[in-house]
């Protein structure tokens, strides 16, 4: 399918994120008709590791100097799967270079950073760049947009999004670099707050205009290089948004939710429909249309799997389900398709702009009203 000249990628960061980049772009040309890309350099903190996961993940080569690979002139596009810390820096760079620019969510650690990033993306239209809310690309999800768009729910009244996960439940986990303010920006707010945010943007079409929210750490330090380290990030989070439709939206993430591991859910309810969506059965979307007759009223199950709806025809023939992987590849045919035609990408800088006054104005609300609750007992 892809032709020309490839377009070579650099990839900075092949940790967890790094490997399901890594088969998106090994993926993605097989599957779908965009430009031709090869996976060129993989850029680590620590030449060995690096090299061993060059070999593993496909790329061609491995350094340890992002900022040499950045500059390179045979590397076309940059892909920052790094900690939020170092987002902004490595971004404006690719940039600068002429690069386009794939950047891992949240876009950066702060609002500040996130507007340079923004700002400067908007200057240079003709370098593709994209946050990656690759939750918009899950089939179900991305059928959802089209509901709603068909205006088959009316206008929206409320939204519940919830995204629970239960890794840092122990208060014996291990310290990492998500639970370090300088490192991360925030904790779950950042990590999947910014997720459930993006999407109530996207599927409604419609801005925030109003925040409360709060903020909870539950374990205040954790074993970190054989002593304890202070953990300087919320391990809950929650909020309430007002729509510019009218309508509200509210969400609650967690890390340490027991039993959660991975639990995205939303429901959608709309003056004369509704829609609910479980990432633990990503394949279906649940729909309720007002307009059934009585005795025929209840949500259906649609199994996301036709050719007829988004990207599953590029894949298999119907009733074969997809993973959580493939929305990876999904995000990177939308931003190869924005580079062969010139234009931004969608999830864009200013949506990762618009997810992070979202974040910023939920811990100010928290920091205001005292709902950054100490984790100790009242006296
Ligand atoms: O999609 C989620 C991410 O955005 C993943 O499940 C893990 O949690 C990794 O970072 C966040």
């Amino acid at each position: 399918m892809p032709q020309g000249k490839p377009l070579r990628v650099a990839m900075i960061g092949h940790a967890f994120m790094g490997r399901a980049h890594s088969q998106a772009w090994r993926n993605v040309g097989a599957f779908f008709d965009v430009p031709a890309v090869e996976l060129g350099v993989l850029v680590g903190r620590e030449a060995e590791r690096s090299a061993a996961a060059a070999d593993q993940l496909g790329w061609a080569e491995s350094s340890t100097d992002w900022r040499s690979i950045v500059a390179r002139e045979d590397i076309d596009i940059v892909d920052v799967c790094t900690p939020g810390a170092s987002h902004a820096e490595m971004a404006i760079a690719a940039l600068e270079a002429g690069k386009h620019v794939v950047v891992e969510k949240p876009l950066a650690n702060s609002v500040e950073d996130a507007e340079r990033l923004t700002e400067l993306s908007a200057s240079l239209p003709e370098q593709a760049a994209i946050v990656n809310f690759n939750y918009r690309r899950v089939p179900a999800l991305a059928l959802a947009k089209r509901v709603v768009d068909d205006g088959r729910l009316g206008a929206i009244r409320q939204i519940r999004g919830a995204y629970l996960q239960d890794w840092l439940s122990d208060p014996e986990a291990p310290m990492t670099w998500r639970l370090r303010k300088e490192e991360a920006g925030s904790g779950v707010l950042g990590d999947l707050g910014s997720h459930v945010t993006d999407l109530i943007r996207h599927l409604t079409g419609e801005s925030i205009t109003t925040v409360a929210g709060g903020l909870q750490t539950f374990v205040p330090e954790r074993p970190s290089g054989g002593g304890r380290e202070k953990v300087t990030v919320d391990d809950a989070a929650w909020a309430t948004l007002g729509l510019s439709g009218g309508g509200v939206a509210r969400f609650d993430v967690s890390r340490v939710a027991l039993g959660r591991r991975n639990g995205l859910n939303l429901e959608i309810y709309g003056e004369r429909g509704a829609l609910r969506f479980d990432l633990e059965r990503l394949n279906e979307l649940e729909f309720y249309d007002g307009n059934d007759p009585d005795d025929l009223q209840g949500f259906r199950s649609i199994l996301v799997t036709e050719a007829s709806q988004p990207y599953a025809g590029n894949w298999w023939p119907s009733g074969h389900i997809l993973g959580w992987e493939h929305t990876f590849t999904h995000q990177f045919a939308e931003f190869l398709t924005a580079i062969r035609e010139g234009r931004q990408a969608n999830p864009s800088f200013a949506d990762g702009l618009a997810v992070q006054r979202v974040l910023d104005a939920v811990e100010r609300s928290a920091a205001e009203d005292g709902r950054t609750l100490p984790s100790r007992p009242d006296p």
